[in-house]
């Protein structure tokens, strides 16, 4: 009875996957489900994303030393369910089953994060023994299942020495540290890594980390010390650049993996695209901005007045080392702007209460988002790579009885994302592939495990992974694109 209203073929679809792919889904099996996806360009990259801290456990395995985040959620009252992620997904012990549910969904791609406290248990100085061990299977695995390792250098989880020496990113002197970490793992993967992402997200570690005391390491300092920590991180940014060229083999690239505040016109007439484009280099003056322009706006130096960060123009220079390409992860509107004959330029539209959110409260789909983003972008720095680092969503993905979790909500917000996606590659805006977070159910943060991203459901007593009814919306989206 589970299964009325299901056609033979969706059944067949859902079965196969509890096989993992055993039954694999013709490529022209449905022509409804992701129309859109039909004509993103050819070689266009399409993959999974996750993070150390949030899939691995083992956080007193080989040497791992500790890092703010265990810290964090091991103090009471911080996580919303009191868990945190000593052992989360067992990922560093099922990596080899991992790898396969990529596999089984057609993904060419991966993006994962390094654990710095693997690497450097108290954050500089002597490497662990096991360094990058587990990396090195890892990369091992994935290259065996033709999956191409996209390496994000710090996704949040610093070593706590480093709190507890220098106070994090108070001080430049971690941004250092960051670049010596940088170098040793480039030099050590970049024959199997061509393309590094520097810093996960700027923005959002260091709103909540250290203005809001929400995020590891939980600090809620003035905004001149807010403003301080920015810099610092957009100049470990930096040097990080400039470490992995130095050390990596040559043909390396690396690159941000940024959440901009995304500026999406309110309606789109030339003005308010126009006013989108001034909020999206204004808004994000602190990060993209200053690495891809060398200087912080007059607008930004002018509001934090006497707060403002301090700097050498030596600073700038690094912050804005070349590039290879800019990683964007795109959630969701962060401001629909509408032009105005004022000094900015435009107006930010407050959110109306009605506007609806997925199951976490900050996560308003807005599929336009994923098509201005890259477009503001492309056009004001002349950016000529861009990867979509992280877009997805959470949802209760509670299993029906009869054991699948029909997340028609996620292939409802993907379907929209991705249609607007392909709007913005057929209009030659230059996207190379797509990341969508998370390739299975996590630790998120200060969520715990509340919030559910994953095309798999992780069952987190037994670490489970079973595939939701997404990843046949995903791998079938895969299929189409490779048959295009
Ligand atoms: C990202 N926002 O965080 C992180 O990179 C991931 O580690 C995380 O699991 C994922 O997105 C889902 O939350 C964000 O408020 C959190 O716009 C919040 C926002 C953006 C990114």
């Amino acid at each position: 009875m589970a299964f009325k209203g299901l056609s033979r073929r969706q059944f067949a679809g859902i079965t196969g996957w509890s096989l993992l792919g055993i039954s694999a889904l013709p490529a022209r099996s449905s022509q409804a489900q992701a129309a859109a996806s039909s004509s993103f360009p050819g070689g266009f990259l399409w993959g999974t994303a996750t993070s150390s801290y949030q899939i691995e456990g083992a956080v007193n395995e080989d040497g791992r030393g500790p890092s703010i985040w265990d810290r964090f959620a091991h103090t009471r009252g911080t996580i919303s369910d009191h868990s945190n992620a000593d052992t989360a997904t067992d990922h560093y012990h099922l990596y080899k089953g991992d790898v396969q549910l990529m596999k089984a969904l057609g993904a060419k791609a991966y993006r994962f994060s390094v654990a710095w406290p693997r690497v450097f248990p108290q954050g500089t100085g002597t490497p662990n023994p096991k360094s990058l061990d587990f990396y090195n299977r890892l990369l091992d695995e994935l290259s065996a299942n033709g999956i191409e390792p996209f390496a994000t250098l710090y996704h949040w989880d610093l070593p706590q020495a480093l709190q507890d020496r220098f106070g994090g990113w108070t001080s430049r002197d971690t941004s250092k540290a960051f670049a010596d970490y940088a170098a040793y793992v480039a030099a050590r993967l970049s024959d199997r890594v061509n393309h590094f992402f520097t810093i996960n997200e700027c923005s959002r570690h260091v709103h909540l980390g250290y203005g809001f005391g929400a995020d590891a390491p939980g600090l809620k300092l003035s905004q001149s010390g807010l403003n301080q920590v920015r810099h610092n991180v957009a100049l470990g940014h930096g040097l990080a650049v400039q470490a992995v060229r130095a050390h990596g083999r040559a043909g390396t690239r690396v690159g941000p993996a940024e959440n901009a505040v995304s500026c999406i016109p309110a309606i789109e007439t030339p003005a308010n695209i126009r006013a989108a484009e001034i909020a999206t280099r204004e808004l994000n003056a602190g990060y993209l901005t200053v690495m891809l322009e060398g200087k912080y706006t007059d607008a930004y130096l002018a509001q934090a007045g006497s707060d403002a960060p301090k700097y050498t123009t030596e600073d700038l220079r690094i912050i804005s080392s070349p590039i290879d390409f800019l990683g964007l992860s795109v959630y969701t509107p962060d401001h629909y702007v509408i032009a105005a004959d004022n000094e900015r330029g435009f107006t930010l539209a407050p959110f109306p209460k009605s506007f609806p959110h997925m199951k976490a409260a900050w996560l308003r789909p807005g599929p336009e988002a994923i098509y201005w983003v890259p477009r503001h972008v492309a056009k004001l720095w002349n950016v000529k790579s861009i990867y979509i680092t992280e877009n997805g969503t959470s949802g209760s993905d509670q299993p029906a009885p009869d054991g699948t979790v029909y997340d028609v909500d996620r292939i409802m917000y993907l379907r929209n994302y991705l249609t607007q996606l392909q709007r913005a590659t057929s209009e030659g805006v230059p996207v190379l592939g797509y990341f969508l977070w998370s390739l299975m159910d996590n630790f998120e943060w200060s969520d715990g495990y509340e919030q559910r991203f994953g095309l798999y459901r992780v069952d987190f007593d037994t670490k489970r992974r079973t595939p939701k009814l997404s990843a046949s919306f995903y791998r079938e989206t895969i299929a189409r694109n490779a048959v295009a």
